[in-house]
């Protein structure tokens, strides 16, 4: 899908701001057709952010169910006979949208854009009013699931009920992400697909432009950083060549602006669309994930959309923020923990060349217990599947041209030590490789070497593991050993590159106490020193993430003070002491790893 932009043809009407919001515990607006007309008693709720923390009603921040969302807009005059789209970038976790009281578009799944043709629902000449109603309720038919928990017992009263999650973040939920109208004419640019090839310093890319009027005339143009044509192309689908290509590399990105054109037979331009793209090449080859054919080590963190008071809201304040944190402490990458991000945060990875595993928000599906069944007719079955399959289609057909992101994640700590496990990700994986042959694909995992029954459809092997925290927690002398061990047990069982895509330990802020102990900065910063000796040591690691970027806001829990505190900077974004750590081992390590740089130095 693409992302609503302001083009020669296309305009575009931000409706972020303040809508009238509407909390509706007892379930009844749907069945009271609320949409049909302005909605009463409401309260001010900025759009986006996660309704949860914006009032000081602890009922709203632990609501389980619908909330409604109004906005009036005015179409501009000059938009009457063009196509009028309403886009919603993303409502947490399923949403139905009304205009003028009529069904819009339905969505299911928290983070991922979806839009619906309204021009014929809109008046032109007068206000126009756009209701959403967002669920929050996760079950096992939903990513990331969950289950609704209710008590037969005296202790609770009746009717008492929780929302159950298995994923270590707050549920936050509402309008996470900008609502935007945008115009087009009636003949448009459905869609663009890129991608790209290097052969002898000629950049190649190949693209595909899906127009809605197949007879209509496809013009593309390719220019480079100072807007001078590099190469142009007729027809719906075609090659673009790039003598001396500029790559796109990792922390030195180059960016080509993709344009493209619809015109008609009066020669008229009826849409134009323009696309950033990145010239480079990735492949995983042997223990080595290549970008441009040069060995790339990941170093960096898995992340969360997550800050005060806004939660899940995009903010780009935060968001340019936590890009110069990242340069700041030498990292070159980070995993779109534990769903798909705002497209506004790829698009500022792509400028500063922060590489990005995308992941679908398949998260919480095991029990941390090799007994319990997760893929189950009651639990994980064809329907949550079906589901997956679907949000994976979406990410990678939003995600697609996008240079910062090498790898795709189909799901974070499975219980894919299950035998009804294999063909569920050999469908996933499978899914992945036919929508887009040209990235590697990755799960996230939490069995044992000896128990993944999966990692054979994979082309990297991505490891949690908390030595010394959730296991021996204290036994900081552990670590070396226990890491060694593991990882080796990955390589060895499957001979492919190994990630450790989290490791880490909770740490408060201005907590001190030496020798380490647990929840210290001091514990953190040795912590993650011994991790680091051991990937110093193994050729096949191909990278650290750090669990996490940030301090983020979970349920509350009797392992939780405020939190998960796992963080590196704290949730206001300032480092704790291994946040210093990190930068000098980072930027020792150069955009290589010592490993690579002391093969270098062998030759
Ligand atoms: C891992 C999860 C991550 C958690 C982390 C933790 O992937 O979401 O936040 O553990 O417990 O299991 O800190």
């Amino acid at each position: 899908m693409l992302f609503p932009k302001d083009t020669l043809t296309r305009e575009v009407k931000d409706l972020s701001g303040i809508w009238r919001f509407k909390p509706d515990p007892e379930n009844k607006g749907r069945e009271e057709e609320w949409y049909k007309a302005p909605l009463h008693d409401t309260i001010p709720m900025p759009v986006p952010a996660s309704y949860n923390d914006i009032t000081q009603d602890a009922a709203l921040r632990d609501h389980i169910g619908d909330v409604w969302y109004e906005q009036t807009f005015i179409a501009p005059r000059s938009w009457s006979g063009d196509r009028i789209v309403l886009w919603v970038g993303g409502a947490c976790h399923h949403a139905v949208v009304w205009v003028n009281g009529a069904e819009a578009a339905a969505h299911k799944g928290g983070f991922l854009p979806f839009e619906a043709d309204i021009t014929e629902l809109i008046v032109h000449g007068q206000e126009n009013r756009v209701t959403i109603v967002v669920n929050n309720v996760l079950s096992w038919q939903t990513l990331p699931p969950g289950r609704i928990k209710t008590f037969d017992d005296e202790k609770h009263p009746e009717g008492y009920r929780v929302q159950e999650y298995f994923h270590d973040f707050f549920n936050y939920a509402g309008l996470h992400r900008p609502v935007k109208l945008y115009r087009t004419s009636q003949s448009y640019i459905k869609d663009i697909t890129t991608t790209a090839d290097v052969q002898a310093g000629t950049g190649i890319v190949y693209y595909t432009v899906e127009a809605s009027r197949p007879e209509g005339e496809v013009r593309v143009r390719l220019l480079d950083e100072d807007g001078i044509t590099v190469a142009t192309s007729k027809g719906s689908s075609g090659t673009l060549r790039v003598e001396n290509a500029r790559l796109w590399k990792p922390l030195q990105a180059y960016l080509y602006s993709f344009h493209a054109e619809v015109w008609g037979a009066d020669g008229e331009r009826e849409d134009h669309y323009q696309l950033q793209i990145g010239i480079r090449t990735v492949k995983v080859e042997g223990t080595r994930f290549l970008i441009n054919g040069e060995p790339f080590y990941f170093k960096g963190f898995g992340k969360h959309e997550d800050s005060d008071i806004r939660g899940k809201g995009v903010d780009q304040t935060v968001n340019v923020k936590d890009m110069n944190l990242l340069r700041w402490i030498n990292a070159n990458s980070f995993r779109t923990s534990h769903y798909p991000y705002a497209e506004e945060l790829l698009d500022l990875a792509d400028r500063e060349g922060i590489v990005v595993i995308g992941e679908v928000p398949a998260v919480g599906f095991t029990f941390f217990n090799y007994n319990d069944k997760v893929y189950a007719p009651d639990k994980a079955n064809d329907e949550t599947l079906a589901h997956h399959l679907e949000v994976l289609t979406a990410l990678i057909a939003r995600d697609k041209n996008h240079p910062s992101v090498v790898m795709w994640s189909l799901a974070n700590e499975a219980a894919n030590f299950q035998e009804e496990s294999v063909p569920y990700f050999r469908q996933l994986a499978d899914t992945a490789r036919r929508l887009d042959p040209h990235r590697p694909i990755t799960i996230v995992q939490w069995p044992l070497p000896d128990k993944c029954r999966v990692s054979q459809f994979f082309d990297v092997i991505c490891v949690n593991r908390y030595y010394s925290w959730y296991q021996d927690p204290g036994a900081l002398e552990l670590v070396e050993h226990q890491v060694e061990w593991e990882l080796k047990g990955w390589f060895r069982t499957f001979g492919k590159p190994v990630i450790m895509s989290e490791y880490g330990a909770d740490a408060i802020a201005g907590f001190h106490q030496d020798p380490p102990v647990m929840f210290t900065e001091e514990y953190q910063q040795e912590l993650l020193t011994r991790y680091h000796n051991v990937f110093d040591r193994l050729d096949f690691v191909i990278g650290e993430h750090v669990w996490a970027f940030a301090d983020f806001a979970t349920k509350q829990g009797i392992t939780r003070v405020g939190g998960n505190k796992k963080g590196i900077f704290t949730r206001q974004r300032q480092p704790k002491a291994a946040a210093h750590m990190l930068r000098r081992r980072w930027s020792e390590m150069g955009d290589y790893s010592v490993k690579i740089s002391k093969e270098h130095d062998q030759k």
